[in-house]
């Protein structure tokens, strides 16, 4: 994928959608936000942030120095995931990724928060990856930085992957309730997306799907059988159902 800097992006300024992306490996978040943006057709300039680096121009135009950010002409930045959900159905309605009836809606945004929010799936998972890092002598700056940043303690992560596990479940009932093949309705949406996704943090896609770097494999891959319990036979083939009709692949990061 060819990235444009943050300078040249702020440049482009009346070219459309931008959405800032971590180059060379595919984080969750980011991915996620991709394969949304393919489902609705929407077109996008690709722009490069550093995982775990200062980013300090990114930080200058959009207060923060995660990805993803989706950044729409005039609109302020959207930073977090409920607000890039709510700009990709403004840009482009059809097809919804979420539900209207109010019932289903806060459902659906409740399950998208436990798998991608603060606290969530993705959170928890990310504590732990952590984990050797931090255990370090010397430990490595982007660490460094990722811990500060996603609140890195020994407490926080003692409880994670128990808290996953707990969500993992959560997701399996719902889905099981819901009775056909996505979270919600006869087509999928943004749980969907997002779940499918995420589950790339504890079993990822084989190397000819998600050619990820190899360093980067053995941080995603999880042998630890409470973790990958949360990958439960029907979450995993709801998984790999996504990728089988609605996201294409082999990823390109
Ligand atoms: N601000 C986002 C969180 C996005 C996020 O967690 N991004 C991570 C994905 S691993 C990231 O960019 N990590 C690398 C970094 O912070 O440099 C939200 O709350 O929706």
């Amino acid at each position: 994928m060819k990235y444009l800097s943050v300078a040249e992006a702020r440049d482009s300024h009346g070219h459309g959608l931008r959405a800032v992306l971590t180059q060379g490996v595919p984080g969750p978040w980011g991915e996620s936000i991709k394969a949304m943006l393919a489902h609705k057709g929407l077109d996008y300039l690709p722009v490069a942030q550093e995982g775990g680096g200062e980013n300090v121009e990114l930080q200058a135009w959009t207060g923060q120095t995660a990805a993803p950010v989706l950044v729409s002409d005039e609109l302020p930045p959207a930073c977090h995931w409920l607000d890039q959900l709510m700009l990709l159905e403004r840009l482009q309605p059809e097809p919804a990724l979420l539900p209207t009836a109010c019932d289903q809606r806060s459902r659906a945004i409740g399950l998208c928060a436990l798998i991608a929010g603060a606290e969530g799936f993705g959170w928890q998972r990310r504590l732990l990856m952590l984990q050797p890092m931090l255990q370090m002598d010397t430990v490595p700056a982007p660490s460094r930085r990722l811990a500060h940043k996603y609140g890195y303690s020994v407490e926080a992560v003692q409880q994670a992957a128990a808290r996953m596990g707990e969500i993992s479940q959560y997701l399996e009932q719902c889905l099981g309730k819901a009775g056909g093949d996505y979270f919600f309705g006869d087509s999928p949406g943004a749980v969907d997306f997002y779940w499918a996704n995420f589950a790339g943090m504890i079993k990822p896609l084989p190397p000819e799907l998600n050619p990820m770097p190899d360093w980067f494999r053995p941080i995603y891959t999880s042998s630890d059988p409470q973790i990958l319990a949360c990958l439960s036979a029907p979450l995993e083939a709801h998984r790999d159902m996504m990728y089988a009709r609605h996201i294409a692949t082999p990823l390109e990061f």
